[in-house]
């Protein structure tokens, strides 16, 4: 067997850990031959809760778990990481401002960067799904410069993921037969879930359902507001489908994409034509390609004029969080 890989889960005493830590154990995030040693993060106050996590994963005697780190001390959790997932962090409470939220991020992940940056193993792979996602991934970057800014990524699969999941219901082609969804820009209620270039049991998606005002326009809005959705239908935030989309995302980054299959992350944009115009530096999420651990953006797609204005719209809401984030790292 090889060695094992060393996974960071932070805010692993919550939700979304709960239901993530089990599934790499699983071998779902890095494949059912893979070892691996989880390192868990969370802050004091849920150190407890923590340790009965730590608890249960022995418990569960898990051939490919190799062992457990679980800490409040961020300096050892990041020690030796080879892939860390961000899933703690300050999310935005009713009637909390949106900077307000920001400024409590930009500490905490200028901690956690820092301590990423010195500890982890170099070729560490970040993918940050804590809110605001895309924001919260660039200062990670920022603060962590040593870091090559292609490994830092924020999650958008699972958005990816539900688009897939409508299409499959409104078509009744099964979801692994329905391909290459978009979602354009931020992990937010301005994304932009875009349909024109997938497929449906090898049909394109616009043919196979047939109807273009429900894709322009309940199609979107479903995509985009399933997360409120799932909150008032569970009473709690997506956390199972959270845990799922994430290890797709990193098992797609490692083990590469399927052929002829293009997935959506968000990742730094390279600007210029590449990056169908986004503004350089905007963590942005795009439709990509993966080989050998390296992602890239599909190239060639042709943008209509529709496409291009969402795609516009929700690049202007990551430029404001830009530049608020950057602001408060400046103050
Ligand atoms: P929970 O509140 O259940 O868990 C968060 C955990 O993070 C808690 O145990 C908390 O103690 C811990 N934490 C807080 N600050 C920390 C710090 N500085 N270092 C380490 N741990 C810290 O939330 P959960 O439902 O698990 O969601 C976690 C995050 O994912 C939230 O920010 C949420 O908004 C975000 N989401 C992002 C999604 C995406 O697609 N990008 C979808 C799912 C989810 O809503």
């Amino acid at each position: 067997m090889a060695a094992p890989v060393h996974v960071m889960i932070t805010g692993a005493a919550g939700q979304i850990g709960y239901a993530l830590a089990p599934m790499v154990c699983r071998g779902a995030m890095l494949g059912p031959d893979v070892p691996v040693v989880l390192h868990l993060l969370d802050i004091p106050p849920a150190e407890t809760a923590l340790k009965g996590v730590a608890m249960e994963l022995v418990d569960a005697a898990y051939p490919l778990l190799k062992g457990i780190v679980a800490t409040t001390d961020v300096a050892e959790a990041c020690k030796g990481v080879d892939v860390a997932v961000m899933v703690g962090g300050f999310p935005r409470g009713p009637g909390m401002e949106r900077k307000e939220v920001m400024g409590k991020n930009v500490a905490i992940y200028k901690g956690q960067a820092s301590a990423l940056e010195e500890h982890a193993n170099p070729g560490c792979k970040v993918l940050v799904v804590a809110n605001p996602a895309n924001t919260n991934a660039l200062i990670l970057s920022n603060y962590a410069p040593k870091i090559p800014k292609e490994n830092v990524t924020c999650l958008t699969r699972l958005d990816h993921n539900r688009a897939l999941g409508q299409v499959s219901e409104k078509t009744g082609v099964p979801v692994s037969d329905v391909k290459n969804c978009i979602i354009w820009g931020n992990h937010s209620s301005t994304q932009y879930p875009d349909v024109n270039h997938g497929t449906a049991g090898g049909k394109p998606i616009r043919e196979a359902i047939g109807d273009d005002a429900y894709l322009d326009g309940e199609f979107i809005a479903t995509v985009q507001q399933r997360g409120a959705a799932i909150i008032a239908a569970r009473k709690l935030s997506s956390a199972l489908s959270a845990a799922s989309s994430v290890c797709d995302h990193i098992r797609d980054w490692v083990n590469g994409t399927p052929p002829g299959t293009w997935v959506s992350m968000g990742v730094v944009s390279p600007g210029g034509e590449a990056a169908y115009g986004v503004e350089e530096g905007l963590m942005y999420s795009f439709p990509v390609t993966c080989v050998d651990g390296k992602w890239s953006i599909v190239q060639g797609l042709t943008i209509d004029e529709r496409s291009r204005a969402l795609m516009d719209a929700t690049a202007a809401e990551l430029k404001e969080e830009k530049a608020m984030a950057e602001e408060l790292i400046a103050a």
